[in-house]
């Protein structure tokens, strides 16, 4: 068995479009129960999505017998979030079936694209997180590396977003309402999950043993989504949990006329995967969310430990050897004391023994440095919740402290309590961070610089203590989703031009720096550029009614909206061209259209305000004659995955404007240069390797860095040095008050204001305005040099092959997981 990555040539053929065709019509007739002239989009849809999942499965059954005949190390890799966004677009082109059911469908008189847009995304994630594991598990298949994603099963998925006059307004996300083709549900892999209740001590054999009492029972049922490889390779498995009532409720209280009690208590266990937290990067700390976390990290674990005791029973010895367990954020941190539960209480494994198994299997990535999102729970909700894991928990501490603190620095009570998992306080705490870099043997950051914080900044004591325990993996993007389906004329045109198998070795794509001078090749290169800008403009005008000239520079800034994100940067530039204009009815710039898409977290006001205030300034400029055409102001609704993969192609520049040392990674950033947008940013996040593999000439770097930022922090910084010594910039932090963006209501976007002057503009927006609003000339200069902007854009394109997340997974295979790929047999 070779254990290479299949090439093209060595795929088996694809079916021919006249045998999909058959397949198709035959789902319509037996899985549909309708007939062509009949069938509604929804239903070609999912009887195409059943023929495609012919090749699925035959794929899946293969990886999945070759698994279990080479007895394959795998990586299990845990997170509350996967982002997956449509799945049959993607499935067509990892499995070579695009053309060919398009010309199916178009023999059938259907149309393929608009048969796509039927599929809802499916939206189990809140944002770069949640997209980073989608694209892991598309490269751990491509890669043929053995692996399982595992999360919840979220009846809904991240709210649906709406503007009522400029408003955000969440409407419930539905992704399955009306089922799903992709998953398979396993009865026969049900698992039993424990909640609440005491720990008893009982003494057998001279020897104490805890056993713990749950208060409740509920039942974890998964379903599979197959995750399909890249040309033919591996298909994986991403198993999500649901959590129902357990079989065994109290039939006597049934009878006696509780039906009423019975059908709470199933509610309630159905609560626990009903909805997504809608969070980004804020722990929301609610009783619920730590039993989510709880819950599907004891159901996979339970999955794992089944699925290595079914080939080898009591004899742990392999058990290092064959799984490793990754843990995406401390979300699912509870998996380690879950592990020394399962090993000690159930398997009857003696402290040591367990604890180095633990050890061995758990690693854990680190996304962000933000302390609002460094999850603690309160130590009498987790008591509560899980009594015997914070036993656990205690007994770890207590090994951790007195063995390994107390050796390095002896007496020294200091460094103890900032190394405790518990921390000390009016409430006591459980610091999941502290606990999954003590139980993991490697944790990563996802970018350089972040790597280099989360050493120096967020875990000093503990890199002085394990040198080696911390790296980095930087992110990065599968150019399957992001360039070859989400950019079609882009990618053929690199076929042509670089190498056809790009898509898996995406380092190649530097061949077209050879080509950024060339005319011919800018002109096809800036046309392709042109007609995606030209297909996004009927987006545009289709979701909000707004024209935009396809001419104009189209920037975009799509990502959560967040302080720390400064969209409301953006928008104080905005303002400035804005009132340049007005000004100056002749003031001379490149026409612009600004697009945005943001859902902002629906308790978290201050992003809510920066949405009305962007659609109330959008509202105003759009309908103002005197800006003559020159600036566009748009919000899209309801950002998603499958609106990125709208706006991504056609963005000439890609705002990533991060406060320096806010942004761990940002993947967004990867997607934009990749489809040739020029990155005006921060140094910030995974922004300074764009910047190292584009040069610092195809990116417009503007900003305070890293260490300014601290040093100004440090001097104390006064947001009014800036405002009263900038006049534009006054005058537009000024303009928020007033009710010219919102006639009759003054006061309406006052609250921006206030952030950024008496709140202390804690994101430093008004420090970094100049310095931004000067780089933004410089992207304006470029672009009215059109060679100059072609050779950028193309360079931009060339050099992203670092960020292919191949190359990522090839990263946590070599430093961290240690796997061997396995192709699967009959491929
Ligand atoms: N919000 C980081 O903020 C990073 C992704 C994936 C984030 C972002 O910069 O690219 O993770 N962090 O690593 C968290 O979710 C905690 C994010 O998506």
């Amino acid at each position: 068995m070779t254990t290479q990555t299949r090439s093209a040539s060595s795929r088996k053929a694809p079916a021919t479009s006249k045998a999909l065709q058959q397949k198709i019509l035959h789902h319509l007739h037996t899985t549909q129960g309708t007939y062509p002239e009949k069938a509604s989009a929804l239903a070609w849809w999912e009887a195409t999505a059943a023929a495609i999942n012919e090749f699925v499965m035959a794929g899946l059954t293969d990886t999945q017998k070759t698994h279990s005949r080479y007895d394959t190390r795998a990586v299990n890799y845990l997170s509350m979030e996967f982002l997956m966004g449509r799945l049959l677009s993607n499935n067509l082109h990892n499995l070579h079936l695009f053309e060919t059911t398009d010309k199916a469908l178009a023999a059938l008189g259907q149309n393929l694209t608009d048969i796509l847009e039927q599929e809802p995304d499916m939206a189990l994630g809140n944002g770069g997180l949640g997209r980073l594991a989608a694209c892991f598990l598309d490269s751990l298949a491509t890669l043929n590396y053995p692996a399982v994603g595992y999360g919840i099963h979220y009846e809904h998925g991240l709210f649906e977003q709406h503007f009522r006059n400029g408003r955000q307004i969440e409407r419930p996300d539905d992704w399955r309402e009306y089922g799903n083709p992709w998953e398979v549900c396993r009865p026969e892999s049900v698992q039993q999950i424990k909640l609440y209740g005491y720990v008893e001590t009982v003494y057998e054999d001279g020897r104490a043993r805890k056993v713990w009492h749950p208060g409740r029972n509920i039942k974890a049922v998964p379903w599979d989504i197959p995750v399909v490889g890249y040309n033919g390779a591996n298909v994986n498995i991403l198993r999500l949990w649901e959590s129902r009532a357990t079989d065994f409720f109290d039939w006597d209280v049934f009878n006696a006329g509780g039906y009423v009690d019975a059908q709470i208590e199933q509610a309630e266990a159905e609560a626990i995967s009903k909805v997504l937290y809608p969070n980004d990067e804020t722990e929301a700390g609610k009783e619920l969310r730590l039993i989510q976390q709880y819950f599907f990290s004891a159901a996979s674990l339970a999955d794992i430990v089944r699925r290595y005791q079914r080939a080898h029973g009591d004899d742990w010895t392999q058990f290092p050897k064959l799984v490793a367990i990754q843990l995406n954020d401390t979300h699912p941190a509870v998996a380690i004391p879950e592990l020394m539960r399962i090993l000690i209480d159930d398997k009857d494994m003696d402290w040591n023994h367990a604890w180095q198994l633990c050890h061995q299997v758990f690693s854990y990535t680190n996304h962000t440095l933000l302390p609002e999102a460094l999850e603690k729970w309160d130590l009498h909700l987790f008591e509560k919740v899980l009594p015997r894991h914070l036993e656990l928990i205690y007994e770890i501490n207590h090994h951790f402290l007195t063995e390994e603190v107390e050796q390095k620095w002896p007496g020294d009570d200091g460094v103890k309590s900032r190394l405790s998992i518990i921390e000390e306080g009016a409430r006591r705490m459980v610091r999941m961070g502290h606990l999954s870099v003590i139980g993991s043997h490697r944790v990563n950051g996802v970018a350089e610089v972040h790597s280099e914080l989360v050493k120096s900044d967020l875990f000093p004591d503990f890199h002085a203590l394990w040198p080696h325990k911390l790296t980095n993996v930087t992110n990065g993007i599968t150019p399957r989703r992001w360039l070859k389906a989400c950019n079609p004329r882009l990618a053929e045109l690199i076929d042509r031009h670089a190498s056809k198998d790009w898509p898996v070795r995406l380092d190649k794509l530097q061949k077209l720096t050879d080509l950024a001078d060339d005319a011919r090749f800018q002109n096809a290169f800036m046309k392709i550029k042109h007609e995606n800008k030209e297909e996004l403009a009927d987006v545009i005008k289709a979701l909000t009614g707004i024209e935009v000239d396809p001419g104009a520079i189209f920037d975009i800034q799509i990502k959560r909206l967040h302080e720390y994100k400064r969209q409301h940067l953006n928008l104080l530039h905005i303002l400035a061209l804005y009132r340049r204009l007005l000004e100056n009815p002749d003031h001379d710039m490149v026409p612009r259209v600004f697009i945005f898409g943001a859902k902002a977290a629906p308790g978290y006001r201050l992003a809510k305000d920066i949405i009305f205030a962007i659609n109330k300034v959008a509202d105003r400029i759009n309908n103002d004659e005197r800006v003559g055409g020159k600036l566009k102001v748009v919000m899209l609704p309801n950002y998603r995955v499958s609106l990125a993969e709208k706006m991504i192609p056609a963005a000439d520049v890609s705002e990533q404007i991060s406060t320096a040392g806010k942004e761990a990674s940002g993947t967004g950033n990867m997607k934009l240069a990749l489809n040739g947008a020029l990155t005006i940013g921060t140094l910030d996040g995974a922004n300074i390797e764009i910047a190292e593999e584009a040069g610092e000439d195809n990116v417009f770097i503007f900003g305070l860095t890293v260490d300014e930022v601290k040093a100004l922090n440090s001097r104390g910084y006064n947001p009014y040095d800036y405002y009263l010594n900038d006049a534009e910039l006054k005058a537009v932090v000024d303009w928020l008050d007033t009710d010219y963006f919102t006639p009759g209501q003054p006061g309406a976007l006052s609250s921006i204001k206030h952030s950024l002057l008496d709140g202390g503009d804690p994101f430093l927006v008004l420090a970094d305005f100049r310095s931004y609003a000067e780089a933004q000339l410089k992207v304006d200069a470029r672009y009215r040099d059109r060679k100059a902007w072609a050779r950028s854009a193309i360079i931009n394109t060339a050099t992203m092959g670092k960020f292919n997340s191949d190359r990522s997974i090839q990263d946590y295979v070599d430093r961290i997981w240690k796997l061997k790929p396995y192709p699967r047999d009959n491929a």
